[in-house]
């Protein structure tokens, strides 16, 4: 095993070029990726559980003004077959009268990925809100163009009381990435039939990842209420408010497998044992949601393998016995090792040693 510092130089410019204009798989779930009221069709890898919280606030007029927090809570799981199921809750929602607050579950589904060579991602999400008794679809897209995603969104929502037959909703929005954990963020959308007194729904925001965390902050301004289809369709007082991401990774607690790289790995993915790639050809593997992504390379003898952290978290590449170590791979930051001994090298993230992989070498 050989530790091939020499190209790091080299390769590390233009990792670190090609990084930047390169979409990450699957890190759309980020707020840095998506716009207030638009979802950007976000899937996530099997075994990883999100917790979001978000909180809009009002404030009555003068001389009262009180101020009253309207809540929307996700919980949602990430499943094998680029599927995400959860539902949002919002304690204070406006939707129905006598209906206090809303249950929407849903189920969605990542059809299509930018990472995976497709020229857009695309989503369909199919929910059902308890407060509008009803079911509710939304098809997304997005698409990156170096520092720009830009997304949009067509919803077909159930009916409230007072309107007649199924409502149709279009939204649209995009973010500006300025930094690795900076980037601004806005939407509109609309009913194409809105009702009296309702607006045109909007959404501004400044996003911001906590550095050394899987965690992301919104703050932002908007006339929306809820996080639902629903909610997020339908515009009325300005609110400020801010939204926290929390991803929990499984893997973490239970047991230490590597959950499944998805479907829509890059094609670097070599598990199904493919012929190995010649050597001198360089193969990626992602980290991220603590996670090696493909968890399982085979790789010819000499072949470099270029490891490339997108998590906010400092990972490393250790050998399980002697052989290789990266050393800390900062966040955004990517490290080369050059495999030579045929044998497979499983290996593990020192700070994080439930997260595992394997590099397997064989000759052509
Ligand atoms: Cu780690």
């Amino acid at each position: 095993m050989v530790h091939r510092w020499g190209r790091l130089a080299v390769g590390a410019l233009a990792v670190l070029v090609g990084a930047a204009l390169r979409p990450a798989p699957l890190r759309a779930q980020e707020l840095l990726d998506r716009t207030p009221n638009l979802s950007g069709g976000w899937v996530s890898y099997p075994g990883t559980v999100h917790f979001n919280f978000l909180h809009r606030f009002t404030s009555s007029d003068a001389p009262e003004r009180k101020v009253t927090s309207a809540p929307t809570f996700l919980l949602a799981a990430g499943l094998p077959g680029r599927l995400l199921a959860g539902f949002h809750y919002a304690t204070n929602s406006t939707l129905a009268p006598n209906y206090p607050n809303e249950w929407e579950f849903f189920g969605r589904f990542g059809a299509l990925r930018q990472t995976a060579g497709a020229p857009l991602d695309v989503s369909a999400q199919a929910d059902y809100n308890l407060a509008s008794d009803g079911p509710d679809g939304e098809i997304s897209a997005a698409r990156r163009q170096g520092p720009v995603r830009v997304l949009a969104a067509v919803r077909v929502l159930s009916p409230l009381d007072d309107e007649d037959g199924a409502q149709v909703a279009v939204a649209g929005g995009a973010t500006l990435r300025l930094a690795r954990d900076v980037a601004i963020a806005a939407d509109v959308g609309s009913l194409t039939d809105r009702r009296p007194g309702e607006d045109v729904a909007w959404g501004a925001a400044l996003q911001l990842g906590i550095p050394h965390s899987p965690h992301t902050l919104s703050l932002q301004v908007g006339n929306t209420n809820t996080a639902t289809l629903q909610g997020a369709s339908r515009g009325g007082t300005t609110r400020y408010g801010f939204e926290f991401t929390i991803p929990i990774t499984l893997a973490r607690y239970f047991g230490g497998k590597q959950p499944p790289a998805p479907a829509a790995a890059p094609p670097a993915a070599a598990a199904q044992a493919p012929p190995p790639p010649a050597a001198g050809d360089t193969v990626d593997v992602t980290i991220e949601g603590l996670g090696f992504h493909p968890g399982k390379v085979v790789v010819a003898p000499g072949t470099a393998v270029r490891f490339t952290n997108r998590d906010r978290l400092v990972h490393t590449v250790t050998a399980n016995a002697a052989g290789f170590d990266s050393g800390e791979i900062q966040p955004g930051q990517s490290k080369v090792l050059v495999f030579t001994q045929p044998g497979a090298h499983p290996f593990h993230c020192t700070p994080h040693p439930f997260m595992t992989g394997t590099i397997e070498v064989r000759a052509p």
